[in-house]
């Protein structure tokens, strides 16, 4: 069917996204449906860039990582989501994709949100399907959840949605990256272990923690105050709603049976340091992910202090300086 027809090579940046209010178990595991709506911040700092050509004389889907041949488990994850793709658009073509990620995983920050948003805006124009960025989102979101926050720059709110089929499940951005100027500070830490995938923890918490229905409530709630929070740019409050809505989601996995935890030593003392600036008047604030590195958040005017003293810390390894981020680009060749 698509024997004689061109394509191009495409390459698209998407940056990573931290969540202030978080994604935090799914009503479909297939179709990527959250129990939660979530709102996150695009980062400038970590990004992934990747390139895809659906080639005529491929045998199979090539995928290079980091300038280097893929093994099969990541080739057929990607193949199976290159597959949605070509079923959309009515295409039987193989694909040759390259990506170089600029995001520290190896240190313990995610990379499936910019990997997927990258590689849906990608393949999607390379196949030529026109689709505007809201069905992006949607594209995004059936790689890794996280990523459907990651085709908009700036703040953005992910919502649930309530039908099944999930076409009313959506990212859009509701601010610019230049509304506000926070900065971020991704705080990798010297102590980390392997832990629990988040896929595999957020599973493991909403079928067997008594908390989790909780949960949900709670994160419709703080969504509402945080973009209230936002509208007024009071940092203050703003603050206060992302680390509470971080420990909520992180006692959550507290009530799982059996109980986990993300944190390690170093995550604790980094918490304990931002409540200390507090009391000493600098705000600033924490959240975490599904793993023990921390994100603190703060105003510009506050950005050495708050490096400078968590710097002091022995567990920290190394500390990215972060701003709000744009949203996916295409790179010509
Ligand atoms: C978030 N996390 O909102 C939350 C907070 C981790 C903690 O989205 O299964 O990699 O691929 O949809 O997107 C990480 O989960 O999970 C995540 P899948 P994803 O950023």
């Amino acid at each position: 069917m698509s024997e004689h027809r061109e394509f191009e090579q495409v390459t698209a940046k998407a940056h990573a996204n931290i969540a202030l209010i978080k994604y935090w178990g799914k009503r479909d595991e297939q179709l990527f449906l959250p129990m939660n709506s979530s709102l996150s911040i695009t980062l400038d700092k970590f990004y992934t860039e990747t390139s895809v050509h659906f080639c005529e004389d491929l045998k199979a889907d090539v995928f290079i990582f980091n300038k280097c041949i893929a093994n099969v488990a990541e080739t057929n994850k990607v193949s199976r989501y290159l597959d949605h793709i070509r079923k959309m658009a009515g295409v039987e073509r193989y694909a040759m994709v390259q990506s170089i990620n600029y995001v520290p995983t190896a240190a313990g920050f995610a990379s499936s949100a910019s990997g997927y948003a990258a590689l849906s805006s990608a393949a999607a124009r390379a196949i030529g399907l026109d689709v505007d960025e809201k069905k992006l989102s949607q594209l995004a979101r059936i790689g890794s959840g996280s990523a459907s926050r990651s085709i908009f720059g700036g703040f953005v709110e992910w919502t649930k949605g309530n039908l099944d089929d999930g076409s009313d499940c959506y990212a859009r951005q509701i601010e610019e990256e230049s509304y506000w100027d926070l900065c971020i500070l991704a705080i990798q830490l010297s102590d980390k272990k392997k832990s629990i995938s988040s896929r595999a923890g957020m599973k493991h918490t909403v079928e067997t923690s008594p908390f989790y229905n909780i949960w949900v409530k709670e994160a419709e709630k703080d969504l509402g105050l945080l973009k209230d929070a936002l509208q007024q740019k009071d940092f203050e409050r703003f603050g206060h709603v992302t680390e509470s809505n971080a420990l909520k989601m992180h006692a959550t996995t507290l009530g799982a049976n059996p109980p986990y935890w993300y944190w390690e030593a170093g995550t604790i003392s980094v918490m304990n340091q931002v409540r200390q600036l507090r009391d000493s008047g600098v705000l600033a604030f924490f959240t975490m992910d599904a793993g023990p590195n921390v994100f603190v958040i703060c105003q510009q005017k506050d950005k050495e202090v708050v490096e400078n003293t968590l710097l002091t810390l022995d567990e920290i390894e190394q500390i990215y300086v972060c701003q709000p981020g744009p949203g996916v680009t295409y790179l010509s060749k």
